[in-house]
């Protein structure tokens, strides 16, 4: 896209060039026969000398398998403090995808659009299912774009469920380029994604909240009120707000601290079937964030959630209470109250203790996807 400063929201136009997908070497012009200098044209090796007899790859296709158009593609933020758990949330993904089978809804499949994205994927995977311990900090920035084939849960009365396709792209950053320090090398790119983003996922982490090296807001205001300026001189701004719809998502769930005071508090409803996991519902997630930072954390984290609600359309924002990684399970794999910390320290490092069964990890993303497309199709001039 060449300009940075489109309206997310608008339905996106066909760009006067196509987006290229995969690093295709560009080839040298073809000379017509007997013209130009005497050197001989450089044959490309036939492809039997390049792979043996392995079958040629072909450009990235999104889910359709039509040609790649913007409006398959949904650019989102992740947005969260050093240590607020994005990677993990991101590892955790591909779980909770294809983990959405167990539940009887036809499940996700995820997978990467360029070899990068793939293995982002296959070592998240690794790392908390296989080896059972939490990604490295991040340090720079991961570009990564996936492709998500499924169906749409029917939403609403009379509504059937819906095949759908589309190419998410978010990145993995390192939280510190959310923090204070505006010359930071990577902030005019991340702030670049995100003004070019129409969701954000924020992630809130009520550990580190309460903590006052590493407090949200210090990660949080800086970068909203550059993004601001950057939307608003782009005059881009949605009825005078960011026009982005955005995902808050109250991390680490699983934590007794975070838990316990949860379930003292009344917020907690237990599933009756199958793992009887223990959540807050969807319906109570946004009183459960305004609880949690009015009562349970302080004054900064109300303006966190002031600031929220100041500067995108509070109807553009839905709340989510979510873990990477889940509950301990017992050998039956079912949720016990009396052991379902999920964290253990073996000489020192933390491992998780059962196979991880993320909880509202998807879908903050797929919910996402589809408020962008609905508002898109609404503001289609056609
Ligand atoms: N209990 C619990 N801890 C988590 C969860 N997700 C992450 N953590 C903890 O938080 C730490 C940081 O997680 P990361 O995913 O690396 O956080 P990040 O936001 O990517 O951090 P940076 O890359 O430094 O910005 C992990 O090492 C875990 O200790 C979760 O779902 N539950
Ligand atoms: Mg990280």
């Amino acid at each position: 896209m060449s300009d940075p400063y489109y309206d997310p929201n608008e339905y996106p136009q066909r760009p006067s060039e196509p987006p290229r997908l995969n690093p295709v070497p560009d080839l040298p012009p073809k000379r017509p026969p007997g013209e130009g200098g005497s050197a001989p044209w450089p044959s490309a090796p036939a492809s039997g000398e390049m792979d043996g007899n392995l079958m040629p790859t072909r450009v990235p296709l999104p889910p359709n398998g039509a040609p790649a158009t913007p409006s398959d593609r949904v650019r989102i933020g992740l947005w969260g403090a050093p240590h607020s758990g994005k990677t993990t949330y991101l590892a955790a993904v591909p779980i909770a995808a294809m983990q959405q089978a167990r539940y009887g809804h036809a499940g996700w499949a995820v997978s990467g659009m360029n070899a990068e994205s793939n293995e982002f994927l296959a070592s998240g995977v690794t790392q908390l299912e296989s080896d059972r311990v939490f990604p490295d900090a991040t340090v720079g920035l991961r570009p990564l774009s996936w492709s998500f084939q499924g169906a749409e849960q029917p939403f609403g009365r009379f509504r059937r469920q819906r095949e759908v396709g589309f190419v998410l792209e978010v990145q993995d950053v390192a939280g510190e380029v959310y923090g204070r320090d505006e010359e930071h090398a990577l902030r005019p790119r991340i702030l670049d994604q995100l003004a070019r983003s129409q969701g954000l996922v924020y992630l809130f982490d009520p550990l580190l909240d309460g903590k006052p090296a590493t407090r949200s807001l210090d990660y949080f205001y800086s970068m909203l009120n550059e993004l601001n300026t950057r939307v608003r001189d782009a005059g881009t701004l949605h009825r005078n707000r960011l026009p982005h719809h955005v995902a808050v998502c109250v991390t680490k769930f699983d934590h007794p601290e975070v838990f316990r005071p949860a379930v003292e508090a009344g917020w907690v409803t237990q599933d009756s079937v199958g793992a009887q996991l223990p959540r807050v519902p969807a319906e109570h997630a946004a009183r459960y964030f305004r609880w949690m930072c009015d009562e349970f954390r302080g004054s900064s984290a109300r303006l966190v959630r002031d600031g929220l609600a100041s500067f995108f359309h509070p109807e553009r924002i839905s709340y989510y209470v979510s873990s990477a990684i889940g509950f301990r399970l017992n050998p039956q794999h079912v949720f016990d109250y009396r052991n379902y910390h999920n964290v253990e320290y073996v000489d020192g490092v933390a491992r998780i203790c059962t196979s991880p069964v993320p909880v509202n990890v998807l879908e903050p993303l797929t919910d996402l996807e589809r408020r962008i497309r609905s508002a898109s199709r609404r503001r289609r001039p056609w």
